[in-house]
């Protein structure tokens, strides 16, 4: 077996995005594309010799290839040993976790989590540190910079390993160690949570419905929620995981998890739902007929945490993307916790949680996690769902309305504005930096524009700036309007619209927040001349 040096030429468009590099599965399908971001990788990072790495993705068609290939180049990059999940499996949260406790010093994970797969949708991979999260902006920039200049990538001339059966492989001077990708994982979640109290709760007659979307987290809710918690298997969908998630779009939404949301809206509906993503690391959180934002969800996980073993002592402090509704500011107010307002991304909250700052973090966008690993995590926050149903015995919607009128309800929706021509998504953001100036004081019925930026961030425990991270439109009265264009498509561009409001009376609570948020909508509209500037008269989603 000998390592050969490939010669080759940088391609110009490896930048990592909000969540390492997205492409399409035939972007990644041409000659030395996926090997340039390895050694990009392994080149930026200089991992000493003998180093062990994680390596395991979501499933999705092309992650047994890029497996084998990222295994040989490991191979002859020097390290000692790669855990790879069996079959080339881990969830984004099992993944992290394995990072972790294994003291690796880093992992790579093939994963375009929410984007659909199969041989003409998408495909991922990021690099995460020896924290268990992704990397930091800095050492992306690295990796990206690297990307630019590589002239050559080293790769073992090896058998592919058998990745089906648990075990120590050789692979010239590296053991490949394949590993059960849910044990670890399973572990740390009984670890964290009152499973005895949950297998009461569902034992009990309290139904529930979990929806895998025909991706990762099937295995995993198999094990846990089947049989370590006695879930009966007629409440778990969709838990075979395929290659192109059943030709589905694994983001779970109120869009796109259509038959559990028709599950939890029909007629018999079973007490609980929840979904996950494409990589685990999403969920999306159902009462009977009722919808939990994921801001609400992480504002009531925050305020219930003392209830859950892991947390009995109380949180450090909580953390939320800049978009993320402020409902969990209120909670943290009252805690007398810190509340730090980071971009979006799961990079950001790595630093605060190694520094011990923050317990639970979270994001609009369907995520939410802890510091018992670095990435957000889709099952932790099902079963942390499901241990404050135990303790509770009230049912979600309850929960959440006593949520609402103790701290008052932060009514919020998400458009997403997919697939524009990217000129068009960017002269929208221009548009609206340009006229700060004008639109601050502003009225517009009955909003009055306190200030508008460009959200800038600084990290307080390394002190690295973040700038251009979302136009932030902000009301004398606490509502909110945020601009911003995502990091994670492959196609165009896609502009998404934050809409916020609060709302301390109960006596609206019940409205639907597209009518509470209807003007304000007319609003964003009119000073981002979106229709004009898009010719887009609807959002392709909203949340
Ligand atoms: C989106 C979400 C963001 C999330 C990111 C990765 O990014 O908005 O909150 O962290 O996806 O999630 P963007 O740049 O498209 O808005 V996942 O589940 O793809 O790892
Ligand atoms: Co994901």
């Amino acid at each position: 077996m000998s390592i050969r040096t490939i010669t080759t030429q940088a391609f110009p468009d490896q930048k990592p995005g909000t969540s390492g590099l997205r492409k399409k599965v035939t972007a990644f399908q041409r000659a030395h594309y996926l090997e340039n971001f390895v050694q990009s990788i392994f080149d930026s990072i200089a991992a000493p010799k003998n180093s062990t790495l994680v390596l395991g993705g979501d499933g999705r068609y092309y992650n047994r290839q890029a497996i084998q290939t990222i295994l040989k180049m490991a191979a002859a990059n020097g390290y000692g040993s790669v855990l790879v999940g069996r079959d080339g499996i881990l969830s984004t949260p099992a993944a992290s976790c394995v990072i972790r406790k294994y003291k690796t010093f880093g992992g790579i994970i093939l994963s375009a989590s929410h984007n659909p797969g199969g041989p003409d949708g998408d495909f991922g991979i990021k690099y995460n540190s020896s924290n268990g999260g992704p990397a930091t902006e800095t050492v992306s920039e690295a990796i990206f910079a690297r990307s630019k200049s590589i002239t050559s990538y080293h790769i073992l001339d090896a058998a592919d390993v058998a990745l089906d059966t648990p075990g120590e492989y050789r692979m010239g001077g590296m053991t490949v160690q394949v590993i059960d990708p849910v044990a670890d994982y399973a572990e740390l979640m009984e670890s964290l949570f009152d499973f005895a109290a949950i297998r009461n709760l569902l034992a009990g007659g309290f139904r529930i419905s979990f929806d895998a979307m025909h991706a990762v987290n099937g295995p995993y809710a198999t094990e846990i929620l089947g049989r370590r918690l006695g879930a009966p298997a007629s409440s778990m969908i969709n838990c075979l995981p395929l290659e192109d998630f059943g030709g589905g779009h694994p983001d779970p939404n109120l869009t796109y998890a259509h038959e559990l949301v028709e599950i939890m809206y029909g007629d018999d509906a079973p007490d609980f739902g929840a979904a996950s993503d494409g990589d685990g690391d999403r969920n999306m959180i159902l009462g009977r007929k009722f919808f939990v934002t994921p801001s609400d969800s992480l504002a009531l996980l925050a305020a219930n945490a003392t209830l859950i073993p892991a947390y009995k002592k109380g949180l450090a402090g909580v953390a939320r993307s800049m978009p993320t509704s402020a409902a969990v500011d209120r909670v943290a107010k009252e805690l007398n916790i810190p509340c730090y307002e980071t971009p979006t991304g799961w990079k950001f909250f790595g630093n605060l949680m190694d520094a011990g700052r923050v317990t639970l973090c979270g994001e609009e966008s369907f995520g939410t996690g802890s510091d018992h690993v670095r990435e957000k995590d889709g099952l932790w926050a099902v079963l942390f769902w499901l241990n404050i149903l135990a303790v509770r015995k009230q049912p979600v919607e309850a929960i959440a309305r006593e949520h609402w009128a103790r701290f008052g309800r932060n009514v919020y929706s998400r458009y997403d504005y997919e697939g524009l021509p990217t000129a068009a998504a960017q002269g929208v953001i221009n548009h609206l930096q340009q006229n700060f100036a004008t639109l601050t004081g502003s009225c517009f019925g009955k909003y009055t524009v306190q200030m508008c930026d460009d959200f800038s961030y600084t990290d307080p425990v390394d002190g690295s700036v973040s700038k251009n991270q979302g136009v932030r439109i902000l009301f004398t009265d606490g509502s909110r309007i945020i601009f911003r264009l995502s990091g994670t498509g492959t196609e165009g561009a896609t502009l998404r619209v934050y809409l916020e409001a609060y709302d301390a009376a109960v006596s609206r609570h019940h409205l639907d927040a597209q009518v509470v948020l209807a003007d304000l909508i007319q609003v964003a509209l009119l000073i981002s001349e979106l229709t004009g500037r898009t010719g887009r008269l609807q959002p392709t989603v909203i949340t």
